[in-house]
């Protein structure tokens, strides 16, 4: 079960012009930009409370952040879970039938161990679980 919201992930068309918008219009502060060639973005974060904000812009237009912009234009992209036992919590979600995007977990970015959940299986809300590594 989620112990609280990891992130939100914003999907962009320019980070420089986004991350600018939420330090200078919004007073948060950018702790962290970081690309993640296996998912075909680059990231930047941003710190409210005990959830991010991670703000996505894509490094190619057949990555899934490149594909999404396209179809849907820039926007809230998906809502992370942090969970305490990532591998359990897919073996469960997996009995009740849930519809996995992964089904052992993987590294994202921060180093966290994460995994997603189907969009078509979570009333329309792309839904990654994260999961700290120790
Ligand atoms: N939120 C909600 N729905 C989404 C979505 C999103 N972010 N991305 C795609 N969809 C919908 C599509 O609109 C489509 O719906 P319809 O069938 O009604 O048209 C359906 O899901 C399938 O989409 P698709 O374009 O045919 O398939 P894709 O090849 O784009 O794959 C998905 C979609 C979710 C499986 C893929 O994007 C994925 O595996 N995502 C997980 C990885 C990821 O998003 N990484 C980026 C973030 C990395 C990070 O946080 O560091």
């Amino acid at each position: 079960k989620p112990t609280h919201i990891e992130h939100i992930g914003i999907a962009v068309k320019d980070l420089e012009s986004s991350i600018q918008f939420y330090e200078e219009k919004m007073g948060l502060f950018c702790y962290r930009v970081e690309e993640v060639p296996e998912q075909k973005v680059k990231t930047a974060f941003f710190k409210i409370g005990q959830t991010k904000i991670e703000l996505l812009e894509s490094t190619s237009p057949d990555g899934p952040v490149g594909k999404f912009v396209e179809k849907h234009g820039e926007g809230l992209h998906h809502l992370a879970f942090a969970v305490e036992d990532l591998q359990e919590n897919l073996a469960e979600l997996e009995e009740k039938e849930v519809g996995l995007i992964d089904r052992t977990p993987r590294i994202g970015a921060e180093s966290l161990n994460i995994a997603f959940l189907h969009p078509k299986s979570t009333f329309g809300v792309l839904t990654e679980l994260c999961e700290q590594t120790k």
